[in-house]
């Protein structure tokens, strides 16, 4: 699909107090704010009008908005997160989307989805079973995509615990064509699909996102980088450091459609 908007949420000035398993040391405010702004520049010079929401110290992950929000072509669903600290940012990003999707449904207890878990993949969409995602929420969300036309497959990759959400190990680059790090291209779920797989030591690149002709990737990757151009993308990089350093990547600061 073809972007338009995007919700966009700079980080508070409680960032640091997220969760984090990086063991990167703790992020610098400053910098995160402008490396903010140089990826809210770009989403709008590829034509996205943001909706921004103001940074809220209470909810140290809020600038990761995506985790709060499914949206897709045919509406637009709300998760339940499951790290509990995170449950109370959903309400922000739920007013923001009323706007254009009045008829907005949500993921209910004991069902939890972090959006990071659902890779969009045209009209499939893969789920993935996670400390964030359990069963009850990726079967809801399952449903509701089904109501709407949409497959989806579920990927159970719990066993993958260095992996925080599927999108850090899986991106959709259009038509049939992922992109993966070798941990998740094994998957049978992903049998069907080409896949292309992240270069040995860029895991961290797996987090791409593509809008509309540009793919988005992380700077400091220049295998990952040269691969996609080789593959005929315009690829626009974007300094990650600060997200990094709270397991956060590209795809998590934007709830897109
Ligand atoms: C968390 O652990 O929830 C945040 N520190 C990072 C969330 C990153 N979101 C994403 O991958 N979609």
């Amino acid at each position: 699909m073809r972007f338009t908007r995007a919700i966009v949420r700079p980080p508070a000035a409680t960032f640091a107090a997220g969760i984090t398993t990086s063991g990167l040391g703790p992020p610098d405010l400053a910098l995160a704010l402008e490396q903010h702004d140089a990826y809210c520049h770009t989403l709008e010079r590829l034509g996205l009008a943001l909706v921004r929401l103001a940074p809220d110290a209470a909810f140290p992950d809020s600038t990761f908005v995506e985790d709060a929000a499914i949206v897709t072509a045919r509406g637009a669903m709300l998760t339940r997160p499951g790290a509990p600290s995170r449950a109370g940012e959903v309400a922000a990003v739920g007013t923001a989307l009323g706007r254009w999707f009045p008829e907005l449904e949500a993921i209910t207890a004991p069902g939890t989805v972090d959006g990071g878990d659902v890779c969009e993949a045209g009209p499939h969409f893969f789920i993935r079973l996670s400390a964030r995602t359990n069963g009850e929420g990726a079967a809801q969300l399952a449903d509701w995509l089904e109501q709407r036309g949409f497959g989806s497959s579920v990927i159970d990759i719990r066993r993958m615990p260095g992996l925080l959400h599927l999108k850090t190990g899986l991106a959709w680059l259009g038509g049939r064509r992922l992109l993966a790090t070798d941990e998740v291209a094994g998957d049978e779920a992903l049998g069907g699909w080409e896949v292309v797989r992240v270069p040995a030591g860029e895991e961290y690149a797996a987090n791409c996102v593509r809008v509309n002709d540009v793919v988005l990737i992380a700077q400091g990757y220049p295998a990952t980088a040269t691969l996609l151009g080789a593959l005929g993308y315009e690829i626009a990089v974007l300094e990650m450091s600060e997200y990094r350093k709270m397991d956060g990547g590209l795809s998590c600061l934007s709830v897109r459609w």
